[in-house]
Protein backbone atom coordinates (compact mmCIF):
# COMPACT_ATOMS: atom_id res chain seq x y z
CA UNK A 1 0.00 0.00 0.00
CA UNK A 2 1.37 3.59 -1.17
CA UNK A 3 0.83 5.45 2.52
CA UNK A 4 1.72 8.70 0.56
CA UNK A 5 -0.71 9.25 -1.74
CA UNK A 6 -2.60 12.21 -1.52
CA UNK A 7 -0.53 13.42 1.58
CA UNK A 8 1.22 16.28 2.04
CA UNK A 9 5.13 16.21 2.21
CA UNK A 10 6.85 19.60 3.05
CA UNK A 11 10.68 19.82 2.72
CA UNK A 12 12.96 22.57 3.72
CA UNK A 13 16.29 22.80 2.19
CA UNK A 14 14.81 20.91 -1.27
CA UNK A 15 17.10 22.68 -4.02
CA UNK A 16 19.70 19.86 -3.68
CA UNK A 17 21.53 17.66 -1.96
CA UNK A 18 19.40 14.90 0.57
CA UNK A 19 16.30 17.13 0.55
CA UNK A 20 15.96 17.22 -2.68
CA UNK A 21 15.97 13.37 -3.13
CA UNK A 22 13.54 13.08 -0.15
CA UNK A 23 11.02 15.38 -2.48
CA UNK A 24 11.60 13.63 -5.28
CA UNK A 25 10.98 10.33 -4.03
CA UNK A 26 7.68 11.82 -1.84
CA UNK A 27 6.66 13.38 -6.02
CA UNK A 28 7.39 9.62 -7.29
CA UNK A 29 5.01 7.89 -4.35
CA UNK A 30 2.09 9.90 -5.05
CA UNK A 31 2.64 12.96 -2.21
CA UNK A 32 1.25 16.31 -2.81
CA UNK A 33 4.99 18.06 -2.40
CA UNK A 34 5.83 21.00 -1.43
CA UNK A 35 9.85 22.52 -1.89
CA UNK A 36 11.19 24.98 0.45
CA UNK A 37 14.94 26.84 -0.14
CA UNK A 38 16.48 30.05 -0.69
CA UNK A 39 17.14 29.19 -4.23
CA UNK A 40 13.71 30.14 -6.45
CA UNK A 41 15.14 29.51 -9.35
CA UNK A 42 16.50 25.62 -8.61
CA UNK A 43 13.23 24.79 -7.31
CA UNK A 44 11.36 26.09 -10.33
CA UNK A 45 13.23 23.64 -12.28
CA UNK A 46 12.84 20.99 -9.80
CA UNK A 47 9.27 21.28 -9.81
CA UNK A 48 8.75 20.94 -13.67
CA UNK A 49 11.19 17.86 -13.99
CA UNK A 50 8.69 16.50 -10.96
CA UNK A 51 6.20 17.22 -13.02
CA UNK A 52 6.94 16.08 -16.10
CA UNK A 53 8.40 12.89 -14.82
CA UNK A 54 5.60 11.95 -12.29
CA UNK A 55 2.59 13.93 -13.42
CA UNK A 56 2.66 15.32 -9.37
CA UNK A 57 1.68 18.00 -8.09
CA UNK A 58 4.24 19.92 -6.71
CA UNK A 59 4.71 23.48 -5.10
CA UNK A 60 7.31 25.40 -4.87
CA UNK A 61 8.15 28.57 -2.36
CA UNK A 62 11.60 30.31 -1.29
CA UNK A 63 12.17 30.33 2.26
CA UNK A 64 15.14 31.54 3.98
CA UNK A 65 14.28 29.08 7.50
CA UNK A 66 16.68 31.76 9.43
CA UNK A 67 14.01 34.44 9.17
CA UNK A 68 10.95 33.88 11.54
CA UNK A 69 8.66 36.24 9.71
CA UNK A 70 9.63 34.60 6.72
CA UNK A 71 8.95 31.22 8.14
CA UNK A 72 5.16 32.30 8.97
CA UNK A 73 4.50 34.21 5.86
CA UNK A 74 5.60 31.19 3.67
CA UNK A 75 3.81 28.49 5.91
CA UNK A 76 0.40 30.27 5.60
CA UNK A 77 0.73 30.85 2.08
CA UNK A 78 1.24 26.71 2.00
CA UNK A 79 -1.58 26.63 4.04
CA UNK A 80 -4.23 28.36 2.33
CA UNK A 81 -2.81 27.16 -0.76
CA UNK A 82 -1.88 23.58 -0.40
CA UNK A 83 -3.34 22.50 2.70
CA UNK A 84 -2.45 21.17 6.16
CA UNK A 85 0.69 19.35 6.44
CA UNK A 86 0.72 15.31 7.00
CA UNK A 87 4.72 14.96 6.77
CA UNK A 88 7.16 17.88 7.75
CA UNK A 89 10.65 17.43 6.72
CA UNK A 90 13.56 19.75 8.46
CA UNK A 91 16.12 18.86 6.53
CA UNK A 92 17.35 22.65 6.08
CA UNK A 93 21.32 22.93 7.24
CA UNK A 94 24.93 23.12 6.84
CA UNK A 95 27.93 22.89 8.55
CA UNK A 96 31.09 24.67 8.85
CA UNK A 97 34.40 22.69 9.86
CA UNK A 98 36.85 24.48 11.87
CA UNK A 99 38.07 24.38 15.65
CA UNK A 100 36.29 25.92 18.28
CA UNK A 101 38.45 29.16 18.65
CA UNK A 102 38.73 29.86 15.16
CA UNK A 103 34.74 30.06 15.02
CA UNK A 104 33.42 33.63 15.91
CA UNK A 105 29.88 34.50 16.71
CA UNK A 106 28.71 35.67 13.81
CA UNK A 107 29.09 31.94 12.44
CA UNK A 108 27.61 30.42 15.60
CA UNK A 109 24.57 32.14 15.72
CA UNK A 110 24.16 32.12 11.88
CA UNK A 111 24.94 28.03 12.03
CA UNK A 112 22.24 27.89 14.95
CA UNK A 113 19.35 30.40 13.46
CA UNK A 114 19.35 27.81 9.87
CA UNK A 115 20.05 24.46 11.99
CA UNK A 116 18.11 24.63 14.97
CA UNK A 117 15.85 27.90 15.39
CA UNK A 118 15.02 27.50 11.54
CA UNK A 119 14.00 23.81 12.62
CA UNK A 120 11.96 24.72 15.31
CA UNK A 121 10.33 27.64 13.33
CA UNK A 122 9.25 25.42 10.98
CA UNK A 123 7.78 22.75 13.73
CA UNK A 124 5.99 25.24 15.31
CA UNK A 125 4.24 26.04 12.27
CA UNK A 126 2.78 22.60 11.58
CA UNK A 127 2.13 21.82 15.14
CA UNK A 128 -1.27 23.42 15.95
CA UNK A 129 -2.88 21.46 12.90
CA UNK A 130 -0.95 17.87 13.35
CA UNK A 131 -2.62 18.28 17.11
CA UNK A 132 -5.84 19.23 15.67
CA UNK A 133 -5.62 16.53 13.58
CA UNK A 134 -4.25 14.25 15.74
CA UNK A 135 -2.08 13.18 13.01
CA UNK A 136 0.99 13.96 11.27
CA UNK A 137 4.96 13.36 10.69
CA UNK A 138 8.10 15.76 11.96
CA UNK A 139 11.39 14.35 10.54
CA UNK A 140 14.49 15.97 11.59
CA UNK A 141 17.40 14.89 9.25
CA UNK A 142 20.20 15.70 12.36
CA UNK A 143 23.48 13.56 12.16
CA UNK A 144 25.69 11.40 13.40
CA UNK A 145 27.77 14.98 14.24
CA UNK A 146 24.88 15.03 16.46
CA UNK A 147 25.78 11.68 18.50
CA UNK A 148 29.54 11.74 18.27
CA UNK A 149 31.00 15.03 18.11
CA UNK A 150 34.71 15.15 16.76
CA UNK A 151 37.29 17.89 16.53
CA UNK A 152 36.35 20.54 13.78
CA UNK A 153 32.71 20.17 14.42
CA UNK A 154 32.36 21.78 17.78
CA UNK A 155 29.72 24.00 16.34
CA UNK A 156 28.37 21.93 13.66
CA UNK A 157 27.77 19.03 16.66
CA UNK A 158 26.46 21.91 18.93
CA UNK A 159 23.58 22.56 16.70
CA UNK A 160 22.75 18.51 15.61
CA UNK A 161 22.85 17.78 19.57
CA UNK A 162 20.52 20.49 19.97
CA UNK A 163 18.49 18.62 17.24
CA UNK A 164 17.95 15.62 18.78
CA UNK A 165 17.51 17.09 22.20
CA UNK A 166 14.36 19.33 20.88
CA UNK A 167 13.20 15.97 18.79
CA UNK A 168 13.18 13.87 22.01
CA UNK A 169 11.67 15.96 24.00
CA UNK A 170 9.23 16.88 21.34
CA UNK A 171 8.37 13.28 20.74
CA UNK A 172 7.26 12.48 24.24
CA UNK A 173 5.02 15.91 24.39
CA UNK A 174 2.93 14.55 20.75
CA UNK A 175 2.79 11.25 21.46
CA UNK A 176 -0.69 11.42 22.87
CA UNK A 177 -1.41 13.63 19.86
CA UNK A 178 -0.71 10.49 17.14
CA UNK A 179 2.25 12.59 15.80
CA UNK A 180 5.66 10.78 14.99
CA UNK A 181 8.65 12.55 15.50
CA UNK A 182 11.68 10.84 13.55
CA UNK A 183 15.30 12.20 13.64
CA UNK A 184 17.90 10.85 11.11
CA UNK A 185 21.19 10.33 11.52
CA UNK A 186 23.38 10.20 8.31
CA UNK A 187 27.16 9.39 7.83
CA UNK A 188 28.67 11.36 5.43
CA UNK A 189 27.25 12.15 2.56
CA UNK A 190 28.02 12.86 -0.87
CA UNK A 191 26.33 16.22 -1.81
CA UNK A 192 27.38 19.89 -1.82
CA UNK A 193 27.22 20.21 1.98
CA UNK A 194 31.34 19.57 1.60
CA UNK A 195 31.76 22.61 -0.43
CA UNK A 196 30.51 24.51 2.74
CA UNK A 197 31.73 22.55 5.53
CA UNK A 198 35.29 21.37 3.91
CA UNK A 199 36.56 23.93 1.48
CA UNK A 200 40.15 22.49 1.14
CA UNK A 201 38.16 19.13 -0.36
CA UNK A 202 40.71 17.44 2.17
CA UNK A 203 38.38 15.63 4.37
CA UNK A 204 35.68 14.68 1.48
CA UNK A 205 38.65 13.14 -0.33
CA UNK A 206 40.15 10.97 2.89
CA UNK A 207 36.37 9.69 3.26
CA UNK A 208 35.35 9.39 -0.34
CA UNK A 209 34.93 5.84 0.10
CA UNK A 210 32.77 5.94 3.20
CA UNK A 211 30.05 8.41 1.40
CA UNK A 212 26.89 7.62 1.20
CA UNK A 213 24.45 8.95 -1.48
CA UNK A 214 21.19 11.20 -1.10
CA UNK A 215 19.48 8.61 -2.69
CA UNK A 216 19.74 6.43 -0.12
CA UNK A 217 19.19 8.31 2.59
CA UNK A 218 16.14 9.95 1.11
CA UNK A 219 15.26 6.02 0.70
CA UNK A 220 15.33 5.29 4.30
CA UNK A 221 13.44 8.90 4.94
CA UNK A 222 10.57 8.03 2.57
CA UNK A 223 9.99 4.83 3.31
CA UNK A 224 9.84 5.51 7.57
CA UNK A 225 7.35 8.45 6.33
CA UNK A 226 3.90 8.20 8.34
CA UNK A 227 5.49 5.45 10.57
CA UNK A 228 6.49 5.39 13.65
CA UNK A 229 10.34 5.29 13.32
CA UNK A 230 12.48 6.71 16.40
CA UNK A 231 15.65 7.37 14.18
CA UNK A 232 17.10 6.38 11.28
CA UNK A 233 20.65 6.14 11.80
CA UNK A 234 23.44 5.24 8.43
CA UNK A 235 25.00 3.53 7.82
CA UNK A 236 24.78 1.03 9.89
CA UNK A 237 28.64 0.59 10.95
CA UNK A 238 28.37 4.16 12.11
CA UNK A 239 25.87 3.56 14.13
CA UNK A 240 27.42 0.81 16.49
CA UNK A 241 30.48 2.91 16.56
CA UNK A 242 28.19 5.42 18.17
CA UNK A 243 26.74 2.71 20.63
CA UNK A 244 29.48 2.10 21.64
CA UNK A 245 30.24 5.75 21.96
CA UNK A 246 27.94 6.27 24.24
CA UNK A 247 29.11 3.72 26.37
CA UNK A 248 32.38 4.18 26.42
CA UNK A 249 33.24 7.40 25.61
CA UNK A 250 36.76 7.85 27.05
CA UNK A 251 37.81 4.12 25.10
CA UNK A 252 36.08 5.22 21.98
CA UNK A 253 38.24 8.60 21.64
CA UNK A 254 41.32 6.79 23.01
CA UNK A 255 40.93 3.74 20.30
CA UNK A 256 39.18 6.31 17.53
CA UNK A 257 42.02 9.17 17.66
CA UNK A 258 42.75 7.81 14.80
CA UNK A 259 39.07 8.25 12.63
CA UNK A 260 38.34 11.48 14.64
CA UNK A 261 41.31 13.27 13.47
CA UNK A 262 40.33 13.02 10.10
CA UNK A 263 38.97 16.84 9.50
O1 LIG B 1 23.55 19.58 1.94
P1 LIG B 1 23.33 20.52 0.66
P2 LIG B 1 22.88 18.20 2.37
N1 LIG B 1 17.09 28.34 4.52
O2 LIG B 1 24.25 21.65 0.89
C1 LIG B 1 19.26 24.48 2.02
C2 LIG B 1 22.51 17.21 7.03
N2 LIG B 1 23.61 16.27 6.93
O3 LIG B 1 21.82 17.80 1.47
O4 LIG B 1 18.72 27.63 0.45
C3 LIG B 1 16.56 27.40 3.73
O5 LIG B 1 23.44 19.72 -0.59
C4 LIG B 1 19.98 24.59 0.69
O6 LIG B 1 19.24 25.33 -0.26
P3 LIG B 1 19.45 26.89 -0.62
C5 LIG B 1 22.88 18.66 6.93
O7 LIG B 1 23.34 19.17 8.15
C6 LIG B 1 24.40 16.23 5.84
O8 LIG B 1 23.98 17.28 2.64
O9 LIG B 1 18.79 27.01 -1.94
N3 LIG B 1 17.26 26.43 3.15
C7 LIG B 1 19.98 23.14 0.23
O10 LIG B 1 18.77 22.82 -0.42
C8 LIG B 1 21.54 19.27 6.52
O11 LIG B 1 20.74 19.50 7.65
C9 LIG B 1 25.46 15.34 5.80
O12 LIG B 1 20.91 27.14 -0.61
C10 LIG B 1 18.57 26.41 3.37
C11 LIG B 1 20.05 22.35 1.53
O13 LIG B 1 19.68 23.25 2.60
C12 LIG B 1 20.91 18.17 5.66
O14 LIG B 1 21.63 16.98 5.96
C13 LIG B 1 25.70 14.48 6.87
C14 LIG B 1 19.21 27.33 4.19
C15 LIG B 1 21.44 21.86 1.80
O15 LIG B 1 21.82 20.99 0.81
C16 LIG B 1 20.95 18.43 4.18
O16 LIG B 1 22.29 18.66 3.79
C17 LIG B 1 24.87 14.56 7.96
C18 LIG B 1 18.42 28.35 4.76
N4 LIG B 1 18.95 29.31 5.52
C19 LIG B 1 23.83 15.45 8.00
N5 LIG B 1 20.54 27.04 4.22
C20 LIG B 1 26.39 15.25 4.65
N6 LIG B 1 26.07 15.77 3.48
O17 LIG B 1 27.47 14.64 4.81
C21 LIG B 1 20.70 25.97 3.47
O18 LIG B 1 25.13 13.77 8.99
N7 LIG B 1 19.54 25.57 2.93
Amino acid sequence: MNQLKGKTVIVTGASGGIGLEIARLAAEKGARTVLLARSLAKLESIQAELAEKYGAEVYVYQLDVSDANMVEQVFKKIFDTVGEADVLVNNAGYGIFKEADQTDAKEAEAMFRVNVLGLMACTNMVLPAMKRRRQGHIMNIASQAGKIATPKSSLYSATKFAVLGYSNALRLEVMEYGIHVTTVNPGPVETNFFSIADESGSYAKSIARFMLKSEEVAAKVVGAMLTNKREINLPGWMNAAGKLYTLFPGTAEFFGKKAFFKK
